[in-house]
């Protein structure tokens, strides 16, 4: 097939991007998808896989992989594009978007995953995959195959790279921060034994700075510092901590962008979000229950703890009128505000510093590109 990495393509202009230029970008980056998908099922083709299999995890993957937000992708194109402080040759279009999209393929059996654990029933629009027909336990197999599909994409692209045990180590590092989250989350909310006072937002701060946070918002940055030559280990004890200055602000990015999430969760109409919220009847340690239980009123308490978490329509409607009633709307619009202030202000306090072969500098842009991408998010 053509080479669309070395094809003409459009220019491209880092964040922020709006309208055409917006659409344009995403086309871009989707063109590379193709490409990447090519080289799996040329592989299963190399190990002689039969027709049938290939056809069948080309629909598995075009139905988990390309259809979301594309956000954690494209930041890794954007962050690269920001650190260069220039127009990106296509070559290094073409590997940053490879990278962008492995995070993607992340994000892919992470949420097939997550929403067999959460009992979801639809995502991005479309049924979970796992509930699909003759689907079953197959379904395991299929998120590892996504899982390795990373592994061998990073192969192909970049074997011979300097950095390339770097970026092997740093996926699976995030890998499994983001199950230990996961495993937080799960513990947090037990089917059968709902326990309120067992919530924190201290808690849920843990949950979701591992299962959101390190996978959605740090790791598209710091792929994108190992492809701009940020090296991991300090040469001089005087040299910055690259990956460090990148986390200590992204991190609570993700922590208000998983608040969005829960927000939404309760918030948000199927049709905006695109999934339907589980979060009430999961028992789910969100921030919406957290900001619940500290304004509720001993006869409110006792409505949550008689129907959260409970596999029951009317349960979880008398939960949402006790959430309305205490606020929980103007508590989140003011959260927003104040969130949006207190990051800027973080952001503002980062210092901008400059990879050892000077050809590249961590700049503020790059995390400002994230909060105003998801600044009033409603979906
Ligand atoms: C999102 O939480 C968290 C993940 C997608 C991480 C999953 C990690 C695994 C190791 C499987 P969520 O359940 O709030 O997301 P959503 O609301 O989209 O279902
Ligand atoms: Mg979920
Ligand atoms: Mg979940
Ligand atoms: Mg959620």
């Amino acid at each position: 097939m053509a080479n669309i990495a070395t094809s003409p393509a459009p220019s491209y202009t880092p964040f922020p991007p709006s309208g055409v230029e917006e659409v344009v970008g995403r086309k871009r980056f989707e063109a590379v998808y193709t490409v990447v998908l090519d080289d799996l099922l040329d592989n299963f083709r190399k190990h002689n896989m039969p027709e049938k299999v290939i056809e069948y995890c080309l629909h598995s993957m075009n139905y988990n992989v390309p259809g979301g937000k594309l956000n954690r992708g494209l930041s890794v194109v954007d962050s690269v594009a920001i650190l260069k402080g220039r127009e990106l040759t296509d070559e290094e279009y073409f590997k940053a978007a490879v990278l962008g999209w492995t995070v993607e393929w992340m994000q892919a059996y992470f949420l097939v995953a997550d929403d067999i654990m959460d009992s979801s029933i639809t995502r991005r629009g479309q049924p979970c995959w796992y509930l699909l027909e003759g689907i079953g336990s197959r379904v395991i197999n299929e998120v590892l195959i996504m899982e390795g599909a990373i592994f061998q994409l990073i192969r192909k692209h970049f074997r011979t790279e300097p950095f390339y045990v770097d970026i092997i180590d740093l996926l699976h590092e995030v890998t499994y921060q983001t199950e230990m989250g996961q495993l937080v989350d799960l513990i947090t909310a037990p089917e059968n034994n709902v326990d309120l006072s067992k919530f924190s937002l201290a808690r849920h701060s843990t949950i979701v700075v591992y299962k959101t946070a390190i996978y959605s918002f740090y790791l598209p940055v710091a792929l994108a510092l190992l492809l701009c030559g940020f090296p991991v280990e300090k040469r001089n004890e005087s040299d910055p901590d690259y990956f460090k200055i990148a986390l200590d602000i992204l991190v609570p990015i993700g922590e208000y962008f998983q608040i969005q999430d829960d927000y939404l969760d309760y918030s948000g109409t199927p049709e905006q979000i695109g999934k339907i919220g589980t979060d009430i009847v999961d028992n789910k340690c969100s921030w919406c229950i957290n900001t619940a239980l500290a304004r509720a009123n001993p006869t409110q308490r006792a409505i949550l703890d008689a129907n959260y978490g409970r596999k029951d329509l009317e349960a979880e409607a008398r939960v949402r009128e006790v959430f309305c009633e205490v606020g929980v709307d103007a508590v989140y619009v003011e959260y927003e505000a104040q969130s949006y202030a207190r990051i800027n202000a973080l952001i503002d306090a980062v210092p901008e510093v400059q990879n050892p072969n000077g050809d590249a500098v961590l700049r503020r842009t790059v995390f400002r590109a994230f909060l105003d991408k998801i600044y009033k998010r409603t979906k």
